[in-house]
């Protein structure tokens, strides 16, 4: 990797803070194949377990390490980073190498780590098919299958090899889109560069970024300048291209090098708002107005809002909006679920925006899997503009070493108290987060529960339970009258793991007459509840807790991504529990206690 700073020659605004050049994603990216090379040579599982895990952690950060560490932040505070892992983090920011990941590219055939992504070929099977037939990567794996030399190696079979031509196939096919956060590091990097050109005015990422999608398949930037720009020779010195797929004087599209494409349109001032608002989308949206336009006889696309060839409207999005009778309609909600009517209709909901979040509840401390401790936490708590946050950390149950027992509940409980009595800034409520067993029992008694404020329910085991029984499963916990919320509901763990199959017209139906709320969990790898989910629950009255789930003092950024899955659901202030002043929250969480 190489710094991004310019060059002499680039135009570049001298007085532009150094561009970031290593991403979170780019660290996680070492990290794995560093563990992926180790399994190749076969290291010791211990070692190759720490470094996933430490891919894991920086790959979930809310924000980007690079910056905290220019300013003075220890990685070794980061949970399961060591003081080794934390040195190889800061020799990857500081200098662009990893030197222990160079020496193992050396050692180990680059190709031979694409077999590991296939389902059933572990490091052992790839270095056997390497030893064997001197497979180097997925050619020559596709090749040896193709004249069945793969069932002649000890431990193959035919079996064996219609699987691998199966899970190669399938391979090929599967579509890969980038979480949200992750699209951000690398979106915001190139939004950076691009305003540092002379001459640019305005460059925005559009496209689903821009609507808030949990995940994006490529990014979309729209951009002005005030003065001819040679974009594409920009872009080919852009330090994260790795090619340019189309180039031509508006229009460009490159490859960066973490394989994520980037479309970009250069546009004159007068095209802005039609073009941001045409590469907004979404397409169904686009094609939905676009009809309802051509109904009063304008003509709508990315230059403009015509009527015959009269330009009418173009430079601003509301000018595009209003030319076709619409009040501006948030990107958020540019999915054609109802907006167009809504707005038509003037019933727009006025989405939550991230100032009305007063409290946060459900939020981890070292004394289970977090990494700061109450004060700590409350701290970081209050920067991030909160008035009250609840500690729910895990309660004690076979699947966690560290959980809670009664004793050591009654002993936060006590300390949660003096801490509160301590000072009056903002409030600590009591509370915990219980697992919610097989059956649909919790993992604490309820004479237990019942001394807390609120009790956090979620379900950490037991995915693959058949619908009729995973929807038994939650009702029954429904049942248990200490539960104030059901915690990352579905499950899932975005790109990497699909939720539990389950029938939530019933759960959202009784956890509506309980009441019991629903979370939508803000870690950007889960924001669970999904965006229609959201609305689904919410349209039937259920409160929604925008929570965090930090374990440590910066995860309250979460926030922001909990908060826009919420807005794609259409939330509104008065829909989101946490909004409530801590009176009323109080109150609505007795409620859940009948
Ligand atoms: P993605 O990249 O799969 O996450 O989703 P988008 O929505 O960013 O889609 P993308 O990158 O293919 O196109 C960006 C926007 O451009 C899209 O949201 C709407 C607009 N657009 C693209 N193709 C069409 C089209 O055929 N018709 C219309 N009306 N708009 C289009
Ligand atoms: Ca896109
Ligand atoms: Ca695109």
């Amino acid at each position: 990797m190489t710094s991004t700073r310019a060059s002499k020659s680039d135009p570049i605004k001298k007085d532009q803070p150094p561009l970031l050049a290593v991403h979170n994603e780019d660290i996680a990216l070492a990290f794995d194949e560093i563990a992926d090379l180790l399994a190749l040579t076969g290291e010791n599982p211990f070692r190759i377990r720490a470094y996933r895990r430490a891919a894991q952690v920086v790959r979930s950060l809310p924000q980007e390490l690079a910056p905290r560490i220019a300013a003075g932040f220890d990685p070794d505070l980061l949970p399961g980073i060591g003081a080794d892992l934390a040195n190889k983090i800061r020799e990857l920011v500081s200098s662009g190498h990893f030197l222990k990941l160079d020496q193992l590219r050396r050692s180990v055939p680059a190709g031979l780590r694409e077999l590991l992504a296939l389902p059933g070929i572990g490091p052992q099977r790839a270095r056997a098919l390497h030893t064997a037939l001197n497979i180097q990567n997925l050619s020559d794996l596709r090749h040896a299958l193709a004249s069945h030399q793969v069932r002649k190696v000890a431990g193959f079979g035919a079996k064996s090899e219609a699987r691998l031509q199966q899970a190669l196939d399938q391979t090929t096919l599967r579509p890969s889109r980038i979480p949200r956060h992750i699209a951000r590091q690398y979106g915001e990097a190139i939004t950076h560069y691009l305003t540092s050109l002379t001459g640019v005015t305005q460059v925005t990422l559009a496209g689903s970024y821009r609507r808030g999608c949990e995940t994006v398949g490529d990014l979309d930037i729209v951009m002005c300048a005030d003065r001819e720009l040679d974009l594409s020779s920009a872009l080919s010195r852009y330090s994260e291209t790795s090619s340019s797929l189309v180039t031509g004087p508006t229009r460009c599209t490159i490859l960066l090098r973490c394989g994520l494409q980037v479309d970009i349109r250069l546009v004159p001032p007068e095209s802005y708002g039609a073009a941001l608002y045409y590469f907004t989308g979404s397409k169904a949206h686009n094609i939905h107005v676009r009809r309802l336009a051509s109904s009063s006889g304008l003509k709508i696309n990315e230059y403009g809002v015509y009527r015959g060839r009269t330009r009418i409207a173009g430079d601003s999005e509301i000018s595009v909006f209003s030319a076709v009778g619409l009040p501006f309609i948030e990107a958020e909600l540019r999915e054609d679920r109802g907006e167009i009517a809504a707005g038509l209709a003037g019933n727009l909901p006025a989405l939550i925006e991230r100032s009305q979040l007063l409290g946060d509840l459900h939020v981890h401390t070292g004394r289970t899997d977090g990494t700061a401790t109450i004060d700590a936490m409350s701290e970081a708590a209050q920067r991030a503009g909160l008035q009250y946050i609840a500690i729910t950390d895990h309660a004690k149950h076979i699947g966690l070493l560290h959980g809670l027992d009664a004793t050591a509940l009654t002993r936060q409980i006590d300390e949660i108290d003096a801490y509160n009595a301590s000072q009056n800034q903002l409030t600590v409520l009591k509370g915990i987060e219980a697992d919610v067993l097989a059956d649909g029992t919790l993992s604490l008694p309820d004479h237990i529960l019942k001394q807390l404020d609120l009790v956090v329910a979620a379900v950490h085991d037991h995915f693959d339970l058949p619908r009729r029984k995973q929807t038994d499963r939650l009702l029954r916990m429904l049942d248990n009258r200490y539960i104030s919320i059901l915690a990352h509901p579905s499950t899932r763990l975005l790109t990497q793991r699909n939720g539990i199959d389950c029938n939530w017209n019933e759960i959202f139906l009784r956890a509506a007459q309980r009441p019991c709320y629903l979370e939508l969990n803000s870690q950007p790898s889960r924001l669970d509840l999904d965006d229609i989910q959201v609305r689904e629950a919410a349209a039937q009255g259920i409160l929604i807790s925008i929570a965090s789930d930090a374990h440590g003092i910066t995860d309250f950024a979460n926030l922001d991504y909990g908060l826009i899955q919420g807005r794609r659901g259409w939330l509104t202030s008065t829909q989101v529990l946490n909004t409530r002043p801590l009176t009323q929250l109080r109150k609505l969480l007795r409620n859940t206690f009948l």
